[in-house]
Parts: C-alpha cells; sequence; structure tokens
C-alpha cells in the first residue's frame, strides 16, 4: 500500500497507465483509454498543473504534463492546485552535485561509481564547459598525477612495431588538433523506457559538447603500423574496478577497425583550452565521437590491436548492445538476438527556457533555443510544437564546426493564451530518422531512448 502511495506520478504511469489516468485523473478505465482527454479529465489535468490548458484537447489519456513528470534538476513545476484526494504526493526532488569544479545543478544519478547528469537547460551554452560537463564512471576515481607530461600509453597487439609513447611526446611529434565533438554516454535518455531498464536513469543530461585539443588517434597508430590482421580494438586506462581490484578493469571497449581509424577520432589532454580536469580523465583520455561514451577511454593506457572482437569489461551479453529482432518489453532476452550499439541515434533538446519556466501574462511569444545531434550522422531538421505534436515548425539550425560537432538551433513560438504551454523538440537526422514519441525498441540495458524533449511553460 505505501508502495503505491509514494510513488511519482511517472511511476504510476508508467506501470499502469489506465490506472494513473483513474486515479490521477477520476477517468474510468475502459476501451476507449488510448482517447483523448475531456471534460473531467482534462479538468482535473488542469487543476493538477495549477492552470487551464489551451490545447488541452489534444492530449492523449495517459499522458504525464511535462510540469509533473519528474525532470530531475528543473524548476519546480508550478505549485498544483487542490488535488484530487487520491493523486499521490509529489516526486521526491533530484539530488544536486557537490564535486570540485562542478557546478551545483549537476543532477547525481549514481554515487557508487559517480555518475552526474546535466540537466538540459545548463546545455544552454554553444560549448558547454568543463565545469557543467557531465560525469560518467565505471570504477573508482583515480588520484590525479601529478606528472601528466611522462604519462604513457602503449599501443600494441597486430601491429608492425609495439609503441609506448609520453603524453610529452605526443604532443611535440603530432601537430595538435581543436574540434568540438559531442560526447555522450550509450545510455543517455534511458529512463524514458518503460517498463524501467537497468542502470543509471539518465534523462536527456549524458552528453555535452566541449572544445578537444590532442592530436588524431589514427596518427599515432599509424606510427605503430596497424597490421591488415587487425579488426578491433580493446580499450585500457588507469582507474581500479569499483571492487578496488587493481587488476581488472573499470571497463574495456573497443571498436571495429573502420571506425577506430576515423581521423576524427582523438588522444586528448585539454579540454576547452585548459588541461583535462582529473574527473575527466587527466592527463589523456580518448575521444571516439558518435559511439557510446564508453569508448572513449578516461586515463588512457593502452590500445591494443586485436585479430577479433574485443571481450572486455562492456562487451558481449546485454552490455551496449541492442536487440536485432525488436524483443517486448520487459521480456527475458534471447542472447543471440543482440548486437553492439554503434552510431548513437538522432537526439535534440530544448536549452532555453527551463521546464516549469514561468512567463507574465499576457506573454504570446517565446523564444527558443536547443542542441540537437545524431551520432554518426548529422541532423537535417529540427521541428518544435506547441500544440501536443498537432502541428509542428521548423527550427534554425547552425551548421557544425567540425565533423561530430552538436548543432545549435533556435527558433520562436506563438502561445494563443495564458495558461499551462508545453514546447516539443523532434529532430530528424541526415537519412530521414526522426526521434520518435515515446523511446523505441526497449532492451534490458536500455539503449537508444530518444524520444521528443518537451518543457512545461506556465504564462500568468
Ligand atoms: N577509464 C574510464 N574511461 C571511461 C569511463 C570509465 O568509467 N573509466 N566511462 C566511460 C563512459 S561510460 C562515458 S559515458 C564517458 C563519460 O565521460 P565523462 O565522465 O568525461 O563525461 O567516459 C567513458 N570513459
Ligand atoms: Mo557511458
Amino acid at each position: 500500500m505505501t508502495n503505491k502511495i509514494e510513488r511519482s506520478f511517472e511511476e504510476l504511469y508508467k506501470d499502469d497507465p489506465e490506472r494513473a489516468d483513474a486515479v490521477v485523473l477520476g477517468r474510468k478505465p475502459g476501451p476507449d483509454r488510448r482517447g483523448f482527454l475531456e471534460g473531467a479529465g482534462l479538468a482535473a489535468l488542469g487543476g493538477l498543473v495549477g492552470s487551464t490548458i489551451p490545447f488541452g484537447q489534444n492530449i492523449p489519456s495517459g499522458f504525464i504534463p511535462a510540469a509533473l513528470a519528474q525532470d530531475k534538476g528543473a524548476a519546480p513545476a508550478p505549485a498544483p492546485a487542490p488535488a484530487p484526494a487520491a493523486a499521490p504526493p509529489a516526486p521526491k526532488g533530484p539530488v544536486m552535485l557537490d564535486f570540485p569544479g562542478k557546478d551545483k545543478g549537476l543532477v547525481v544519478i549514481g554515487d557508487k561509481p559517480l555518475v552526474a547528469e546535466t540537466p538540459e537547460h545548463l546545455l544552454n551554452d554553444d560549448t558547454t564547459p568543463n565545469d557543467k560537463f557531465f560525469i560518467r564512471n565505471n570504477g573508482l576515481i583515480p588520484d590525479e598525477t601529478k606528472e601528466g607530461d611522462k604519462w604513457k600509453i602503449k599501443i600494441d597487439g597486430e601491429v608492425n612495431k609495439p609503441i609506448e609513447i609520453s603524453l610529452g611526446e605526443l604532443k611535440s611529434k603530432f601537430k595538435p588538433i581543436t574540434q568540438r565533438m559531442v560526447l555522450e554516454c550509450g545510455g543517455n535518455g534511458r529512463s524514458f523506457y518503460s517498463p524501467r531498464a537497468s542502470g543509471n536513469q539518465w534523462t536527456n543530461g549524458g552528453a555535452g559538447a566541449a572544445e578537444w585539443t590532442g592530436v588524431r588517434l589514427a596518427d599515432v597508430l599509424k606510427m605503430a603500423g596497424v597490421k591488415p590482421s587487425a579488426i578491433f580494438s580493446g580499450h585500457y586506462a588507469a582507474d581500479p574496478h569499483l571492487s578496488g581490484d587493481t587488476s581488472r578493469p573499470a571497463i574495456s571497449r573497443g571498436v571495429p577497425i573502420k571506425k577506430l581509424m576515423d581521423p576524427n577520432n582523438m588522444i586528448v589532454w585539454a579540454m576547452n583550452g585548459k588541461p583535462l580536469p582529473n574527473i575527466h580523465g587527466y592527463p589523456v583520455r580518448l575521444v571516439i565521437p558518435g559511439w557510446p561514451g564508453s569508448v572513449s577511454n578516461k586515463w588512457l593506457t593502452r590500445i591494443w590491436l586485436r585479430d577479433k572482437p574485443h571481450d572486455g569489461q562492456g562487451m558481449g551479453g546485454t552490455s551496449y548492445r541492442l536487440a536485432i529482432k525488436p524483443m517486448v518489453p520487459g521480456d527475458k532476452p534471447d542472447m543471440s538476438n543482440f548486437r553492439d550499439l554503434e552510431s548513437m541515434p538522432v537526439r535534440s533538446i530544448i536549452t532555453s527556457p527551463s521546464n516549469g519556466t514561468k512567463l507574465a501574462a499576457g506573454t504570446r511569444s517565446v523564444n527558443l533555443r536547443g542542441a540537437s545531434w545524431a551520432g554518426d550522422y548529422t541532423v537535417r531538421q529540427v521541428d518544435v510544437s506547441v500544440d501536443y505534436g498537432m502541428s509542428w515548425q521548423r527550427a534554425n539550425l547552425a551548421p557544425q564546426k567540425n565533423p561530430f560537432d552538436w548543432q545549435r538551433w533556435t527558433g520562436a513560438v506563438k502561445l494563443p493564451s495564458d495558461g499551462y504551454h508545453e514546447v516539443w523538440v523532434r529532430a530528424t537526422d541526415s537519412r530521414g530518422v526522426m526521434q520518435p514519441h515515446v523511446a523505441p525498441y526497449w532492451n534490458p540495458q536500455g539503449y537508444g531512448a530518444n524520444p521528443f524533449h518537451r518543457v512545461a511553460v506556465l504564462v500568468g
């Protein structure tokens, strides 16, 4: 019983949307539950968000208003007007990050290992500053080395001449480059899956775009001489496994040779013009953009070229893997039905206004800002809607500074009246693949959830 009462709106809707409508909106469960809200249901929803809902007739049943969904780190939802007696209490607030050099607006989604995401409205800068960049660790955080330039990286395996090269040599022997590129956690968006998928419950904040300075990975690999027998890489780093067992890597993933040799992959030592912060891999890390962040090892010590796919920590099973044939959400996985997640899916976010923004009565136009990106692809189009997806309008899309950069977008929307509004955004990639309404292709560990992002705006 208590269990039920303590659940948030979101959990209630995820578990049983039909019952949730009945509890929250006094709506009778029935065969028409996929229909649109009307009458008493709509009035009750208006009561919950504390306002009238001008486009309310477009809201499908089973829909949780963005103002009520547990949107970590966003401004508090408007105070609900007297809610129906049966409504569950508001969800517990997010845990804010307290870490040296980090913005206190980041939200902790795991503490051992430390994982923190950047709420969408803190991704409003064209380039994500170091203090706002998300954190994802799989193991323990190593102590900061005193002599960064003496740090060594080994390249061995299927190469003509195994090498061990120091950071100092990397800086002097190769031409440094700087590129703004997106780094995104493979699990970004995981919290949007229903039923819940296992792992850190990211909303959209497991991503950022920094200016990375370093050398091209391919240049360094060529120095060792990649043999034709090299078909896959295995990446190793200095952070100990969570258990403290130093013989076990915290994470060791790899990519096929074609991706490995992409000229945009980098070994980097600076982030936004400053030495890499220790939490982001000081003194050197990989940045292999477009693919799950887990292949971009921090505290990099070794790249092993292999004549078979890598089998390190985080490879195989259902880790960073998608179902080949779509599976029934929540079903027991058939282990022969999985393939590695490669390119990350298309995603867009609204970075301004933030969710729960209140605007003065009479406001009829709202300026929007956001970001969009699409793994190995580019974003072709970004659309916004203020009528729950009944109509969409094109946003202005900025070009990339370089490959694998995100694309910032801007727009302005007109609102017909005061009241509770939602702004929705969706992006389409260069192949024509568009973000879906709900998280697609459920898989046990929750990769690839990229539904539309929406923010609540209250006028008057
Ligand atoms: N050595 C090491 N590298 C790592 C990880 C890790 O746990 N250890 N986590 C990976 C994962 S899963 C992601 S998403 C990114 C996150 O990088 P960030 O913490 O700098 O944002 O680092 C990757 N590199
Ligand atoms: Mo990740």
